[in-house]
């Protein structure tokens, strides 16, 4: 019988950890054809062909570990909750979302999974008690991803008391709705917890005895949410955590934040549909993972034992000036920075993209500084030490490294640009207008 949930599964973690279907034959000593033929379904995988695939890939496949469990994850259409609604899906669960109302739907990283037989969606709002009461009381979840938040730092200085009402208020709706349906002892909660309440750091690497400082009203809403969520752990002896995400990105991260910028700017820059990027603080320090491997984590820490909080991290940290010279360096752009501050300039000193589009792009000053995106306070030096993550849940930080982050972000994005043509320009004028908060 063909098991297409554990051909599902297989692919994502075949996907995860970078595997063909070459490299897995060989891993379980099998020959090429039979595992060409499991994935074109024409036979079904053997229980010692699934015992050995287990034993090979070191994680568990076929649904017993999670099946039937019920998650509801709330901020499902963002980045995080598409990559953990499918690590879910293949572990067997049914996945509930929360979406929230508008006059247009905006679900293009969930739309793959819309129709899929245990993926449910529901509308709610952060902002409004009833409503995530409706959906806990309807779905009597096991778990809760409380993913849902207004995520960007920079638009915190801007709509400050909706930032708090959703990413601090809300955590403690999700808390009470759990209490109110009678789920205390049956209900585990994951909270989105964020490396911002290190703020204006007071050491590093940061790990869990770190002291916060939270530097933005992102953050100060953020240390509320981690707050109510140990102190409903502690008084109502709920298992609910808060993991300490530190900046974690992908191909669908959302286009205002600083990696994705840079690297949509490299593509079109790349392919002629733009002249220049412009930022804010280069020097910048952040700890960036990929967000499908940031998702496990959150899955693991509800699988624990006891509820307790975790730092997730990779251990390493680069500058956003870094970020910006690898994403070129990818393309074939080689850019040198000259000048400071305000002042500083990314040249690009060697131009060895693929396709020239007929055009040098040497000499030119493709990166510069804008105070624009400057924040009133800025946090400056993000690096986490993921070091109880590794020991007691067994995570491996070092999954996806940031080459590689940046490869898998820049390839998107230049085969996007490519297949966008001419409306690629109207993105550009789109994205920077959002950040610097003009609407034209
Ligand atoms: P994201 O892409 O910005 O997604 C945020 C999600 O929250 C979206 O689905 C959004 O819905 C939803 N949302 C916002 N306001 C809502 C409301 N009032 N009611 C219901 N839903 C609402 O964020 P992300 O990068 O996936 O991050 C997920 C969570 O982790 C967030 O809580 C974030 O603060 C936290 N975090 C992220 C990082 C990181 O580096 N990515 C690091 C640490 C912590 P719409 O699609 O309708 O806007
Ligand atoms: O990419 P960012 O906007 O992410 P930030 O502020 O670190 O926040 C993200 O990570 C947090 C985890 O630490 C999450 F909690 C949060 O939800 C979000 O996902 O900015 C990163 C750094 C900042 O120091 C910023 O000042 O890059 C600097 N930067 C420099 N130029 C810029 C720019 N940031 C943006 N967005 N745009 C620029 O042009």
């Amino acid at each position: 019988m063909i098991d297409t949930q554990l051909l599902s599964t297989l692919k994502t973690v075949m996907q995860r950890k970078g595997l063909s279907q070459r490299d897995l034959a060989s891993l379980i000593g099998k020959n090429e054809t039979v595992v060409s033929r499991w994935f074109a379904g024409k036979v079904g995988i053997s229980p010692t062909s699934v015992k050995l695939l287990e034993k090979a890939m070191g994680e568990k496949l076929t649904r017993e570990t999670s099946s039937n469990k019920v998650a509801l994850i709330t901020g499902i259409t963002g980045q995080d909750g598409s990559y953990l609604s499918e690590f879910l899906l293949a572990k067997g669960y049914t996945v509930h979302g929360i979406i929230r109302r508008s006059s247009v739907d905006y679900r293009e990283r969930i739309a793959h999974l819309e129709g899929k037989p245990h993926f449910h969606l529901h509308y709610a709002d952060m902002s409004d008690s009833m409503s995530i009461i409706k959906v806990v009381s309807r779905v009597h979840p096991d778990e809760i991803y409380n993913l849902a938040a207004q995520s960007h730092v920079q638009v915190s200085f801007d709509a400050p008391e909706f930032t708090a009402n959703v990413d601090a208020v809300g955590v403690l709706r999700v808390l009470e709705a759990v209490r109110a349906c009678g789920l205390t002892q049956k209900c585990r909660i994951y909270q989105a917890s964020t490396s911002e309440l290190y703020g204006k750091v007071e050491e590093v690497p940061q790990n869990e005895n770190t002291p916060f400082h939270p530097y933005s009203p992102y953050a100060v809403a953020k240390l509320y949410g981690f707050w109510i969520v140990k102190e409903y752990r502690e008084a109502y002896n709920m298992f609910c955590c808060s993991g300490i995400l530190f900046n974690h990105e992908s191909e669908r991260r959302g286009e205002t934040f600083v990696t994705r910028k840079i690297t949509l700017a490299a593509a079109r820059i790349a392919q002629g549909m733009q002249e220049k990027l412009y930022l804010g603080n280069l020097s910048s320090l952040r700890d960036w993972g990929y967000a499908k491997d940031y998702v496990e984590c959150m899955w693991l820490i509800l699988q624990a034992k006891k509820p307790e909080d975790f730092v997730i991290a990779t251990g390493v940290q680069h500058s956003v000036r870094e970020f910006a010279y690898e994403a070129f360096k990818h393309i074939g752009i080689e850019l040198e920075f000259r000048g400071e501050g305000l002042n500083e300039e990314g040249v690009c000193v060697r131009d060895d993209r693929k396709n020239k589009h007929n055009f040098s792009l040497v000499g030119k000053t493709l990166v510069a500084v804008s105070p624009d995106f400057y924040r009133p306070t800025d946090v400056v030096n993000l690096w986490g030490d993921p070091t109880k993550a590794k020991a007691k849940l067994g995570w491996n930080p070092s999954k996806t490294t940031f080459e590689e982050l940046v490869k898998i972000m820049v390839n998107h994005d230049m085969a996007k640009v490519a297949s966008e043509g001419a409306a690629a320009k109207v993105r550009t004028n789109l994205a920077e207008y959002l950040e610097k908060g003009i609407v034209k």
